[in-house]
C-alpha cells in the first residue's frame, strides 16, 4: 500500500498549505463516507491545518471486518518480527520529529519545542514495546504432580478500540497502540477529531515501517461514531483517554456488554510545596507543570497547596514568574505557552474563572483576564493563578486549561489532608527537603503517581502510568502493566505422556 496519505510538506515554515486528511481503511487510504471535516489552527482559527471526509459506520465496518481478519496472522507472527515494525516506526517518528512536531503544534496548539519532543517521546514508546520481545511474557510455576510443569503463558485479547484525546495526539496513542500491537493485538483507533493530522502521521509511520493491512485502522470521525466503535460486535476491548464523562459513559456501556475496558480520565494534582522547600526549584516546577501544554494535560498542576509561614513569600516569586510567561504562536521559538485547543474551550475555561471572580473568597493572583490585543481572535487564555479561602468549584473541577488554584496549609499534615480532598488521584508533587514529609506523603498521598520535587506531569514509558479514584478504571498502562490490559493468561498444565505414573 502506497506509505503515504497526505500532500507533500511545504518547505519552510512560511508555507502552510492545509493537509489532506484520508482514513487508513483494510490496508488503504482512502476518504471517508462522511462530511468534510475542517481541522484548524487554535492560534488562528480561520486557517485550515487540514481537510478531508469524516469516516462513517460503512467505514468503520470495513476497518473491524478487516481487523477481524488480520488479527491471527498478526497474533501467530513471531514476536520478534512484531517487535522489528515496532523499532522502524520509532525510526520513522524519529526522522521525522521535526517535521511532525511543528504540525503537532499548528494543530492542536502547544509550543513547537513540545510538539517536537512528543513525537520523539512516541519513538521512545515504540521502541521500549519492540523490546517486549526480548522480555520474558510469561510464568512457570511448578507442579504437584510428577512430570508436569504449570506455564502461565499471554495471548492477544484480539482487536482493540483505542480512542484517544486531542492533548498528547502523538505520545497517547502511542503507548496504546506500541503495546497493542507488540502483544499480537490489532487495532481500530478513532483519535480526537482536533487532531487527526497527527493520528494521520502516526499512522502513515506504521504503514511505512511494514505493518500489514488490516492491523491498525484509522477512522477520523466525531464522537458518536467513536460510541459505535466501542460497542462494535466484532470488538474485543477498549481503551481510553479523555474526559471524565465520556470515559464513564464508556465504562458502562462496555460494562452491559462485558467488555474490559481501560479508561485514563480526568485529573485535578495537586503540588504542596512546604517552608523547607528550595522555592526557586518548586516555582520551575510548579510552572511546569500548571501552564505547559497549555495546562491541557490530565497531569497538570492545577492544585497548588502552599504551607502558610512561606506562603506570601512563595506566591510572590510564582506569581512573577508566571506572569512573564509570553503566550502567543506556538511556532514561534519565542512562545513559553500557545493557545488551548479551541475558540469553545478558551469560552468555557474563561467563563469558569469569571464566575469564580465573582464568589466571596476567591482571588485573582495573575491573569484571569480575556486578551484584547491580536491574541484576542485565537484560543489564547492567560495563565492565571487564582487563591482560594476555602473549598471552591475552582478546587474541584477540572478545567482543563492554563489555570492554577491555589489554598494555604497550616502545616505537612493539613497540606496532604488537602491533597486527598478530591474525586481524583491521578498525581501529586511535594516540594520539601523533610525527609519525615517525604515519607508521609509517600504512604498517605492518594494518587497513582506522586513526584517528590518535580512537577505532577511527566510519564517514562517503561513505568506504570494512572491513577487512582476516579482519575482511572482498569489496569494501568505504560510499561510491563501494559500487559494485563492487552494480553490475557492461560494457564497450561503441561504434562508429557506418561507422567505423574499414571
Ligand atoms: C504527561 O504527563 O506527560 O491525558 C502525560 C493526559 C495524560 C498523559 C500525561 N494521559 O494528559
Amino acid at each position: 500500500m502506497p506509505h503515504s496519505a497526505s500532500d507533500a510538506s511545504p518547505a519552510g515554515a512560511t508555507a502552510r498549505a492545509p493537509r489532506t486528511l484520508r482514513q487508513l481503511i483494510a490496508g488503504t487510504w482512502q476518504p471517508g463516507d462522511g462530511a468534510e471535516i475542517v481541522d484548524t489552527n487554535p492560534a488562528r482559527p480561520s486557517e485550515a491545518v487540514a481537510v478531508g471526509q469524516l469516516a462513517q459506520e460503512r467505514d468503520l465496518d470495513r476497518a473491524v471486518t478487516a481487523a477481524r481478519e488480520a488479527f491471527p496472522k498478526w497474533a501467530a507472527t513471531p514476536h520478534p518480527v512484531r517487535g522489528r515494525i515496532l523499532h522502524r516506526t520509532a525510526d520513522v517518528l524519529d526522522a521525522r520529529a521535526e517535521q511532525w512536531g511543528e504540525e503537532l503544534a499548528w494543530e492542536e496548539g502547544k509550543t513547537r519545542a513540545e510538539g517536537v519532543a512528543e513525537v520523539r517521546r512516541a519513538a521512545d514508546i515504540f521502541r521500549y514495546y519492540a523490546g517486549e520481545a526480548l522480555r520474558p511474557v510469561g510464568a512457570v510455576f511448578a507442579s504437584s504432580r510428577a512430570g508436569e510443569q504449570i506455564q502461565v503463558i499471554r495471548r492477544p485479547v484480539g482487536v482493540v478500540a483505542a480512542v484517544t484525546p486531542f492533548n498528547f495526539p502523538i505520545a497517547i496513542p502511542a503507548w496504546k497502540i506500541a503495546p497493542a500491537l507488540s502483544y499480537g493485538n490489532v487495532v481500530v483507533w478513532k483519535p480526537a477529531s482536533a487532531v487527526p493530522l497527527l493520528a494521520l502521521r502516526l499512522a502513515e509511520a506504521l504503514v511505512e515501517a511494514g505493518l500489514p493491512e488490516g492491523v491498525l485502522s484509522l477512522l477520523i470521525c466525531g464522537g458518536a461514531l467513536g460510541g459505535r466503535l466501542a460497542e462494535h460486535p466484532g470488538v474485543d476491548a477498549v481503551t481510553f483517554t479523555g474526559s471524565t464523562s465520556i470515559g464513564r459513559g464508556l465504562i458502562a456501556s462496555c460494562g452491559r456488554l462485558a467488555r474490559p475496558v481501560q479508561t485514563e480520565m480526568g485529573g485535578k494534582n495537586a503540588a504542596v510545596v512546604l517552608a523547607s522547600a528550595d522555592h526557586d526549584l518548586a516555582a520551575a516546577e510548579v510552572v511546569a507543570g500548571a501552564f505547559r501544554s497549555t495546562g491541557q494535560k490530565c497531569t497538570a498542576t492545577s492544585r497548588l497547596i502552599v504551607e502558610d509561614s512561606v506562603a506570601d513569600e512563595f506566591l510572590d516569586l510564582l506569581t512573577k514568574r508566571v506572569a512573564d510567561l509570553r503566550v502567543g504562536d506556538p511556532l514561534d521559538e519565542r512562545t513559553g505557552m500557545g493557545p488551548v485547543v479551541s475558540l469553545q474551550a478558551r469560552d468555557e475555561i474563561q467563563r469558569a474563572v469569571d464566575a469564580g471572580a465573582a464568589r466571596p473568597g476567591v482571588e485573582i493572583l495573575t491573569g484571569g483576564r480575556p486578551y484584547d490585543d491580536d491574541r484576542a481572535t485565537g484560543a489564547f487564555l492567560q495563565p492565571t493563578v487564582v487563591e482560594l479561602a476555602g473549598d471552591d468549584e475552582l478546587w474541584r473541577e477540572e478545567l482543563f486549561g492554563p489555570v492554577l488554584a491555589v489554598r494555604r496549609a497550616r502545616d505537612a499534615r493539613h497540606a496532604f489532608d488537602l491533597v486527598n480532598e478530591s474525586e481524583f488521584g491521578l498525581s501529586a508533587a511535594v516540594f520539601t527537603d523533610d525527609f519525615r514529609a517525604v515519607s508521609q506523603a509517600v504512604d498517605e498521598v492518594d494518587v497513582g503517581i506522586l513526584h517528590i520535587n518535580s512537577e505532577t506531569a511527566g510519564a517514562e514509558p517503561h513505568v506504570p502510568f494512572g491513577g487512582a479514584k476516579h482519575s482511572g478504571y482498569g489496569p494501568k498502562e505504560q510499561g510491563r502493566a501494559a500487559l494485563e490490559f492487552f494480553t490475557r493468561t492461560k494457564t497450561v498444565y503441561l504434562r508429557a505422556s506418561g507422567g505423574d505414573g499414571r
